[in-house]
């Protein structure tokens, strides 16, 4: 009748399209009317949603939906982003049908879509459902994915989210996940060393970078030899573009190696190289490790000609047959029964000494004794 064409389509108005939106810790859901038969022709929407770090668990209760094929008629479907999660019709599971029973459905993100909906006939003898859902915490910590760690090196999970931490002598990066070093900063003043990527010949952390300078005097050259085993992660088609090694000599590039094959033998031809150090936030290699020598550049270091003359009165150290430039002599004048005087003088660039030898002579009569001895005569 058209009186109850309006009733329907009033029923309708209210209920198509209609959208629940829960955001607290738990709670219900409920078909209208329970537990009295829903209404017909229904469209209703439950978009629960939880705060992040957590995920939402929803069970049934009770589910007493008209049963059909494929749940064509009356459906309840449980989504979550895009994904379907269950389509439940019926009172019980069939073949091709299912209800939700006991099963407890988790949601993959912190939100979760159910959808009522009923068609237009047939509702009295069902009582529809009753389902409950509670925010869960993810355990970030037990839950990773192997393909990207969570935390480099601990992870701590608490209610709503998790946080890193790292081992002693590490730092928490900035991503707040990677254990990097502080590795910059020292200078290689000596002729000659040894330089590692960190923690080698285990793996190197990551997110660091490292700056190396040997600095040595003008005059010499630095020679690096890499090690054989080498391991820094590389790329088949781009130029280390994850993690790499730089040697720099002066201005000139040298080089940019990664990879598994060792850079081996590097001659710098100068006395200022820069070897650096770089890792991104993945990977577990192996890392690299170098000696460095030094040899004058020919026609070699400037020589102090003469050699120092020893003062009487004094010792000189060290005794060389020849002296070059940047080397001490260091002289030791006795200058009374038990006190010295050390007096040091440095070979220059251009052969000449920083000074000259001091004299030692004379002082030996100004003795504590022998003024002493002056005050106590005068009395
Ligand atoms: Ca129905
Ligand atoms: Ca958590
Ligand atoms: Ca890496």
């Amino acid at each position: 009748s058209y009186i109850s064409n309006i009733i329907l389509l009033t029923q309708t108005f209210i209920w198509l399209g209609h959208v629940i939106a829960l955001s607290s810790m738990y709670g219900t859901l409920e078909s209208p009317n329970f537990p009295e038969p829903y209404p017909r022709q229904l469209e209703l929407v439950w978009e629960l949603s939880v705060p992040q770090g957590f995920r939402i668990r929803l069970d049934f209760s009770h589910f007493h939906l008209e049963p059909s094929y494929l749940c064509e008629y009356d459906r309840v479907t449980v989504q979550s982003d895009s994904e379907l999660l269950g389509l439940f019709c019926g009172s019980e599971s069939t073949d091709t049908e299912s209800v939700p029973g006991n099963a407890i459905i988790k949601s993959s993100s912190n939100s979760l879509r159910v959808n009522f909906s009923s068609d237009f006939s047939d509702e009295d003898k069902y009582s529809g459902f009753r389902a409950h859902y509670t925010a869960e915490d993810i355990d970030e910590c037990s839950e990773q994915s192997d393909e990207e760690l969570v935390c480099d090196h601990f992870c701590h999970n608490f209610l709503g989210g998790f946080y890193c931490s790292c081992r002693h002598g590490y730092q928490l990066h900035h991503d707040n996940r990677t254990c990097s070093v502080h590795c910059s900063g020292a200078v290689y003043r000596e002729r000659s060393g040894a330089l590692r990527s960190p923690d080698f010949p285990g793996p190197y952390p990551k997110s660091s970078y490292c700056r190396f300078q040997i600095q040595v005097q003008p005059g010499f050259k630095v020679r690096l030899e890499f090690g054989p085993h080498f391991d820094v992660e590389d790329h088949p088609d781009a130029a280390c573009p994850y993690d790499y090694v730089k040697v720099v000599s002066g201005s000139a590039e040298l080089g940019l190696f990664c990879g598994s094959k060792s850079p081996g033998l590097i001659e710098t031809n100068s006395s200022s190289v820069t070897v650096e150090f770089h890792s991104d936030d993945s990977g577990e290699n192996l890392g690299w490790s170098l000696n460095y020598t030094t040899s004058g550049l020919s026609p070699g270091p400037t020589k102090c000609v003469p050699r120092p003359q020893t003062p009487p009165n004094a010792v000189l150290t060290p005794v060389q047959s020849e002296y070059s430039f940047t080397d001490h002599a260091l002289f030791t004048c006795q200058s009374g029964l038990r006190s010295f005087q050390h007096v040091q003088i440095t070979c220059l660039s251009d052969g000449s000494w920083s000074s000259s030898a001091p004299s030692c002579q004379g002082e030996d009569t100004h003795t504590e004794e022998s003024v002493l001895l002056e005050v106590m005569t005068n009395i």
